[in-house]
């Protein structure tokens, strides 16, 4: 008995121990199967001799049977809100406010983290053991949620190391982190469950379950950014050295947090963070800036219901209502039709949206989105806008749930749509208008002719007044033809015809990929090239040989084949090359082949297997070159784990973002 005691006790300290690695501090020290070993063994010994059992113990995390409702906390110290800000300005007068009210000449430290969008909470530990933890509530009365907050496994039931107060409540935010969320919402899909619509909701629903069995199946996660109620021991003097000590009694706090000086530092942490928003493990809706010493803290004060020593920092909102005013067919470059919602303009994500993708047919039954309908809309990072939902509640009566048309809007060709598919298209070809206008797009953008100053608006103007109608258009204009498009001076005119020129000379990878076969992206066109060497001996491939190319299936095969099987498509072909755009040889098999040829590369974050050198030496050895910063020129950001804020830098301009494997395979 006197050995299971021991080993009991062993058992406990190492678990916890390695929970404290794992989940407050990412950095686990035993592989999953040594962690799941200690734990049956204590499960074990701890069923042998049930006497052994204390609330403390790693395997009572999920204790209790649901409860009929929840008891209430009353909070010793009111658990206050904050202040908000929306405006740089709002923050200059908080930080004028504090300086005129401690009397100070010079500028303030303040202590800044991110703002979790998710649930505060207390948890008061006494002689170190948790006892009690509750959600905000009024502020001054919350719900009991003890036995939901046990099931965290960043929630330490035990405080580690010494020194900390005999009553300690920490306060912080449970939430969940968005891949939890989307794992989460999957699995409850499979399984026909209803799902959440964001991790907020999730994370609120999760908590304030009656049955913590199904709490314990949820990813919630903590980060504790305060302190209420305490007795007995001493605190340090400043905001950043107490978060410190909490870290260093087992309380996770976001890695994220910064000080800062002055109303300078301030606003550059919200751009720092704002920009990262978007690639941040969880969601969050601003930050919030504290006042770093306690005695000014003390100081300061409070108004009403809120510290004047803190102030949260919005982020403009990720999601907003509004209605949809139509709903319209567009029609792309291989003929595809996308529903598109024209909505009533909201601003949101620090943009005015008025339109949002519905993607394709089954997308837009799936949602049920109608015209005259109320919408959630989401616009996160530089992620293109979305309908997240229909908020049904709110449909006028007698709408009508759009069809898919049977001619296309733009030349009335049939739409066909392929069994099993959920693409519908123009069956027009080249004679579609749209379709001739985003074939163009694509000809002219910068990862395929590169041609500079051939916007949308200018293709769009030069199909509508007949000057061209395909590519090979392009190299017989005139600088007095384009100068006659509305808008187009003279200057810009003649600029737009040399940049046309200069695309010329291009190679033969980027050719293929303009011409918009259908299937063939970037790297497949690459790896035609380099297979065929030459444009003729692909025109002339059989679809066996097509397929010999690595990385080429049938359909990609078939595609290419038809493509050139296509009389319209030789002819344009052949009018380029007569155009003279041309390209320099390219070296066939693999052996010698430089697969990165030209490429310029941008590294950041940490990848799973490759060492940042390793990839470099990849990269170099493939014949691409490696940069610091993301530019125009970038052609692709390798992104790893915690990548920085190069992510947004390349969404931003367009910039391809790959992961390790699809590294692999582009070096392959
Ligand atoms: O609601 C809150 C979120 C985050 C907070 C807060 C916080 O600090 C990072 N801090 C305080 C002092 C309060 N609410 C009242």
């Amino acid at each position: 008995m006197a050995g299971a005691r021991e080993r009991v006790k062993v058992l406990r300290e190492e678990i916890a121990r390695h929970d404290f690695r794992y989940y407050v501090q990412d950095d686990p020290e035993v592989p999953d199967a040594e962690y799941d070993r200690l734990v049956q063994e204590l499960k074990a010994l701890e069923a042998a001799h049930p006497e052994l059992v204390s609330s403390d113990s790693p395997t009572q995390r999920v204790s209790g049977a649901p409860a009929r409702e929840f008891g209430s906390v009353e909070h010793r110290v009111p658990m206050l809100s904050l202040d908000n800000a929306f405006a740089d300005e709002d923050i200059v007068n908080f930080d004028r406010r504090v300086r005129e009210r401690l009397e100070i000449e010079g500028s303030v430290a303040y202590n800044c983290e991110p703002k979790l969008d998710g649930l505060a909470v207390a948890l008061r530990y006494e002689d170190g053991e948790l006892r009690v933890g509750a959600t905000r509530g009024d502020g001054l009365k919350g719900e009991d949620v003890t036995v939901n907050l046990r099931t965290i496994k960043s929630v330490p039931l035990k405080l580690r190391g010494r020194g900390y107060p005999r009553v300690l409540e920490a306060r912080g935010e449970v939430f969940m982190a968005v891949r939890g969320f989307e794992r989460m919402n999957a699995e409850l899909e499979a399984r026909g469950e209803k799902t959440f619509v964001n991790p907020r909701n999730a994370a609120a629903g999760a908590l304030r379950q009656l049955d913590p069995r199904i709490t314990a199946t949820r990813p919630l996660e903590i980060f504790f950014y305060g302190i209420g109620a305490v007795d007995g021991g001493t605190l340090p003097g400043r905001h950043s050295e107490l978060l410190a000590a909490l870290r260093g009694w087992g309380l996770r706090t976001c890695p994220e947090i910064e000080l800062q000086e002055g109303v300078v530092g301030l606003l550059g942490y919200y751009r720092q963070i704002g920009a990262r928003r978007a690639s941040l493990p969880y969601q969050i809706d601003g930050v919030v800036y504290k006042v770093d010493s306690l005695a000014q803290q003390r100081d300061l004060g409070f108004v009403a219901r809120a510290p004047r020593w803190a102030i949260a920092h919005k982020f403009p909102a990720e999601e907003e209502l509004t209605t949809v005013r139509d709903i319209e067919w567009q029609v792309g470059r291989t003929g595809a039709l996308t529903p598109v919602a024209r909505l009533e303009p909201v601003f949101v994500g620090g943009v005015t949206v008025s339109n949002a993708t519905l993607h394709n047919v089954d997308e837009l039954h799936r949602k049920d989105v109608r015209v005259g309908d109320t919408v959630i809309i989401r616009r996160a990072g530089d992620v293109i806008p979305e309908v997240v939902r229909v908020i049904e509640e709110r449909r006028p009566p007698n709408t009508i749930a759009p069809t898919l048309p049977s001619h296309c809007p733009v030349c009335g060709s049939d739409v066909r749509r392929v069994e099993g598919e959920s693409v519908a298209r123009c069956t027009g070809g080249l004679v579609c208008p749209a379709q001739r206008k985003e074939s163009l797009k694509h000809f002219a953008s910068r990862r395929a002719m590169d041609v500079e100053g051939l916007g949308d608006k200018v293709v769009d103007q030069l199909v509508d007044a007949g000057l061209v109608h395909d590519a090979s258009d392009l190299y017989g204009l005139t600088a007095e033809r384009l100068a006659e498009l509305e808008r187009m001076g003279e200057k810009s005119a003649a600029k737009l015809v040399a940049s046309i020129a200069k695309s010329r000379d291009t190679t033969l990878p980027r050719f293929l990929f303009a011409l918009g076969i259908p299937n063939v992206g970037e790297a497949t066109a690459l790896a035609l090239a380099e297979h065929f060497g030459e444009l003729a001996a692909l025109q002339a491939a059989t679809l066996e040989q097509i397929m010999e190319v690595p990385d080429v299936g049938p359909i990609v095969a078939a595609g290419v084949r038809e493509f050139f099987d296509e009389g319209r498509n030789r002819e344009v072909v052949d009018k380029l090359i007569g155009h003279a755009v041309r390209w320099p040889a390219v070296a066939t098999g693999r052996s010698e082949h430089q697969p990165l040829a030209g490429k310029t590369f941008v590294l950041t974050g940490t990848l799973p297997t490759l060492s940042r050198a390793d990839a470099e030496d990849m990269i170099r050895k493939g014949g691409g070159k490696v940069t610091g910063s993301v530019t125009k020129k970038t052609d692709y950001v390798l992104a790893g784990e915690n990548p920085g804020s190069k992510i947004e830098k390349a969404r931003t301009l367009g910039v391809s973002v790959i992961d390790e494997a699809a590294f692999a395979r582009l070096v392959d």
